[in-house]
């Protein structure tokens, strides 16, 4: 027979296991990211967390990390592999370090536009490209977008190549990006994003080069007076995943990840997109002059040894496969 004692004395017990349950119910992904809570990255963000806490009905807690917040890029992809990181939206900078295939997407004036780079990476080379992750400790979850990428300086306008020659520009810390660089006459640097605001500020470089989504979110018209709409690489985003988590799930919560990440590739590049449309009047309008009318043809005949540099180290099945693609 029970006394009212033992019974609330289960009671409490069964309330407490309830709440040790609930407590244990949500487990923190932590998704990092380089860019402000402003930028196409953070709208990503936004929609990979509201994914995934829908489709698990709150079985993961998203918590965003973003501005570096867990390092560079380079840092995180790394942190994805040893598992102290779970998701990440990145550039493909760092990535050809981990993972050589991807470095054909960094060749300079591969794609034409928009349509095309994306048509290419929700083909078959991309699936392709985020299957080679899983051989290189990290899981490809979905290409989203950064976008076509421009150089900006507090030196001078530039509209030829020659004009280039000379600055020092920071780089992504991607050989084929510096090779490019190399070809016309710029002095590449490469550093992590994180460090990028500073030494434009001090001066340790004249210029950079990123799409207009990153100039916007990261203000760099407070460092930089000249843009030219030189749209010399696309540059895509990568949502990856780490193995450590990812391999400790079901199929169904893989699911989940998959279809989060995909959600925000597109919300990305929805955003992407209206950057696009808007985002070079507000640069204007922040005091950067901007060069727009960009004969891009030297430029493309400047940077072709690249594609031989690229071809004689990794060959050319991948690039053919892109040619082929579109
Ligand atoms: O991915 O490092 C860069 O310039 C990238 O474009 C930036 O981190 C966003």
């Amino acid at each position: 027979r029970r006394t009212l004692a033992t019974a609330i004395a289960g009671a409490t017990t069964a309330a407490l296991a309830m709440t040790a349950l609930d407590a244990q119910a949500a487990q923190t992904i932590n998704l990092g990211h380089t860019l402000s809570d402003s930028s196409h990255y953070s709208v990503g963000a936004d929609a990979f967390k509201e994914t995934l806490e829908r489709l698990s009905d709150g079985e993961f807690e998203v918590a965003e990390h973003p501005s570096g917040a867990l390092g560079g890029e380079r840092a995180m992809i790394e942190g994805l592999q040893i598992g102290t990181v779970d998701v990440v939206i990145t550039s493909t900078g760092p990535l050809g370090n981990f993972v050589p295939e991807t470095y054909v997407l960094d060749l300079p004036f591969l794609f034409e536009g928009y349509d095309q780079a994306r048509c290419v990476l929700d083909g078959d080379v991309g699936q392709a490209l985020l299957g080679k992750m899983g051989n290189h400790g990290l899981v490809g979850l979905a290409w989203s977008e950064n976008g076509f990428r421009h150089m900006t300086n507090s030196k001078r306008p530039v509209t030829s190549p020659a004009d280039a020659e000379g600055l020092k520009v920071r780089t992504m810390e991607n050989k084929v990006h510096m090779e490019a660089f190399e070809q016309m006459g710029v002095h590449p640097t490469p550093m992590a994003f994180p460090e990028v605001f500073t030494a434009l500020q001090q001066g340790t470089v004249d210029g950079q080069e990123n799409p207009i989504t990153v100039i916007v979110a990261t203000k760099f018209w407070e460092v930089q007076d000249h843009l030219s709409l030189t749209g010399h690489v696309y540059s895509p985003a990568a949502v990856l995943g780490s193995p450590i988590l990812l391999d400790g799930l079901s199929e169904e919560q893989r699911g989940w990840f998959a279809q989060a990440a995909q959600a925000s590739a597109e919300a990305t590049r929805e955003e992407v997109s209206r950057l696009e449309r808007d985002g070079v009047e507000l640069l204007r309008e922040n005091g950067m002059t901007v060069a727009t009318d960009i004969d891009k043809v030297p430029f493309q005949d400047t940077v072709m040894p690249a594609y031989q540099i690229y071809t004689d180290q990794y060959g050319s099945e991948m690039l053919d496969r892109v040619r082929a693609s579109d």
